[in-house]
């Protein structure tokens, strides 16, 4: 089944969170796997729900060093990045679609001093509603090139952004932007 953030996350309950001695596979995915704190070791990621907000989630980390992330409303997928900003521990990024699935949301978080903080700016970016994106595509969405970190966001003027029926992004018509790296 292709990964996609139109699946809702609404069957996660607080039983259902990852543990030390799990380490997740996929990626990208709900569950996914990583050295987010640099220190040689693999954390499993997952979402799971909010203890404190109702109908919200956050990620979880089978580390108790790791913090976990609330990420509001809805249904997200994973993608480890790897190290895109070479300080040893992989980015993770969080891909929603709060409206509806009309529209997505892209944090890419990255852990240091003891905190998770966003890498840039996040942004919103809509490739209408249903629209298939594949694994693949997530996975490359967000690129490390030559020292420089490059995120993909859809030209709103540009018509040929999604395949002639609408149903897939063509993904080489995506506009590249250098991310103002924090
Ligand atoms: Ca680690
Ligand atoms: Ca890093």
């Amino acid at each position: 089944m292709p990964a996609s953030i139109n699946d809702s996350t609404s069957g996660h309950s607080n039983t259902d969170q990852v543990t030390e001695s799990e380490l997740p596979q996929e990626n990208p995915g709900e569950k996914v796997s990583g050295d987010f704190d640099g220190d040689g070791r693999q954390e499993g990621a997952g979402i799971n729900r909010s203890e404190a907000k109702e109908e919200e989630y956050v990620i979880h980390f089978a580390s108790s060093k790791l913090p976990q992330i609330e990420i509001g409303c809805c249904g997200s997928l994973l993608v480890n990045e790897g190290d895109l900003n070479n300080d040893g521990g992989d980015e993770l990024n969080v891909f929603q679609s709060p409206y509806n699935g009309c529209t997505n949301s892209l944090r890419t978080y990255t852990y240091s001093n003891n905190k998770w903080r966003a890498l840039y700016e996040p942004f919103m970016f809509s490739v209408g509603c249903s629209t298939q994106i594949s694994e693949q595509e997530y996975l490359d969405w967000v690129v490390a090139e030559k020292g420089e970190v490059y995120y993909h966001i859809p030209d709103p003027n540009d018509e040929d952004v999604l395949s002639e029926d609408g149903s897939k992004i063509v993904f080489s018509n995506l506009m590249k932007v250098k991310a103002k790296v924090n």
